[in-house]
C-alpha cells in the first residue's frame, strides 16, 4: 500500500477504471454476483439486440426493474473519494463499465459554480438514463435522457415514430461509441492504473489494466474477489472498494 501511496502525487497521471462492484455498496446489483440475477437470466441472455429483438418486453422489464432499483441509490464512499480525486488531481482519469450514473452523482454533489465538470466520466457503455429509437428514426436525436421510472407500457414506445425505444447502452456485440474509446485509450497512458470493483472480463474494458502496465503504468486492482487481473497486476487491495478507497484517501 506505501508502495501506491507514494505515487498518488500532484503530478500523477492517475486513471481508475471501475465496474458494477463499486456501486454494490449502494445497493445496485452487480452482474455476475448471486444479488446480480434477475428471475435467473445471465445478462448475457439478456444485455444483446438479439434478445431485445426476440423479446423487447423481458429485455425492458429487466431495464425497468434496474432504473427503480437505481433510482433510490445514493452514491458511497468510494464513489465520494474518487470524486473528490478528480477535484485534487490535475491529472486524474475516470472510466467506468457502470451505466447507473453514481459517479457523476457523487462529482455533481460537491461541485462548485463555475468549476470545469468534476470527474469528466469516460462511460464505456452508456447510461441506463438514457434511451435511443431502436428503429432509429429520422426524426429522433441519436439518443436523449428519459429517467422515466413508471412507463406507461411495456415496452416504452418512441415519441417520435411509435416504434419501440431501446435504453442507450452498449450490448454484448456492439461497439463501443469510438470517440469514448479513444479518449479510454489516452486515458490508459498513465502512470498510476486502478482496477476497482470489475470482474475483469468484459472486453474491450478487461484489457485495460494489462495495457497500461505494458506502457509503465503501476497496476493496482481493489475487490474483495479474485479476478483474472489480479495475477498480473502489481498490487491486489483484497476488499470492498468502500472501505479501501477511503483507507488509501486517509493516508494521502
Ligand atoms: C466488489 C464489491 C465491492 C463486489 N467493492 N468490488 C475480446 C475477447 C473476448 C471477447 C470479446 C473481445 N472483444 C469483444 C468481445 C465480446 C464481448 C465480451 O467481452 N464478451 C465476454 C463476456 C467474453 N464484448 C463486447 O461485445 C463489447 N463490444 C465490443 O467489444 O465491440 C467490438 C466487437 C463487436 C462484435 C464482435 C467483436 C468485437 C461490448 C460489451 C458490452 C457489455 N455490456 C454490459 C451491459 C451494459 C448495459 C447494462 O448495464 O445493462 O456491461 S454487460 C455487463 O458486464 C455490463 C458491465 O459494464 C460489464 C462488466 O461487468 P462488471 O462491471 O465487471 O460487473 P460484474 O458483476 O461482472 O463484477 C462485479 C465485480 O465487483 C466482481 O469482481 C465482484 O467481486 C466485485 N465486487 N462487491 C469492490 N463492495
Ligand atoms: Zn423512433
Amino acid at each position: 500500500m506505501q508502495d501506491l501511496i507514494k505515487r498518488l502525487t500532484p503530478e500523477a497521471r492517475i486513471t481508475v477504471l471501475t465496474g458494477a462492484g463499486v456501486s454494490a455498496a449502494s445497493g445496485v446489483p452487480t452482474f455476475r454476483g448471486n444479488d446480480g440475477l434477475w428471475k435467473n437470466f445471465r445478462p448475457e441472455a439478456l444485455a444483446t439486440a438479439d434478445a431485445f429483438g426476440r423479446d423487447p418486453k423481458l429485455v425492458w422489464e429487466w431495464y425497468h426493474w434496474r432504473r427503480f432499483r437505481i433510482s433510490t441509490c445514493e452514491p458511497n464512499a468510494a464513489h465520494h473519494v474518487l470524486a473528490e480525486w478528480g477535484r485534487r488531481f490535475p491529472n486524474f482519469k475516470l472510466i467506468t463499465q457502470n451505466v447507473d450514473g453514481l459517479h457523476e452523482k457523487a462529482a455533481s454533489a460537491k461541485a462548485t459554480v463555475g468549476q470545469a465538470p468534476v470527474n469528466d466520466v469516460i462511460r464505456l457503455h452508456g447510461s441506463i438514463w438514457e434511451v435511443s429509437c431502436w428503429g432509429g428514426c429520422a426524426n429522433s436525436p441519436r439518443r436523449w435522457r428519459d429517467e422515466t421510472i413508471e412507463f406507461a407500457e411495456l415496452p416504452p414506445k418512441c415519441p417520435y415514430c411509435d416504434g419501440l425505444i431501446r435504453p442507450s447502452v452498449v450490448w454484448f456485440g456492439e461497439t463501443l461509441e469510438s470517440n469514448v474509446v479513444d479518449r479510454a485509450m489516452r486515458a490508459v497512458h498513465c502512470d498510476v492504473f486502478m482496477t476497482i470493483g470489475t470482474s475483469a472480463v468484459v472486453y474491450p474494458a478487461a484489457a485495460f489494466v494489462e495495457q497500461a502496465r505494458r506502457q509503465g503504468a503501476f497496476t493496482v486492482e481493489i475487490n474483495p474477489e479474485a479476478t483474472p487481473a489480479s495475477t498480473t497486476v502489481d498490487l491486489v487491495l483484497k476488499g470492498g472498494a468502500e472501505t479501501v478507497l477511503p483507507d488509501i484517501a486517509a493516508c494521502l
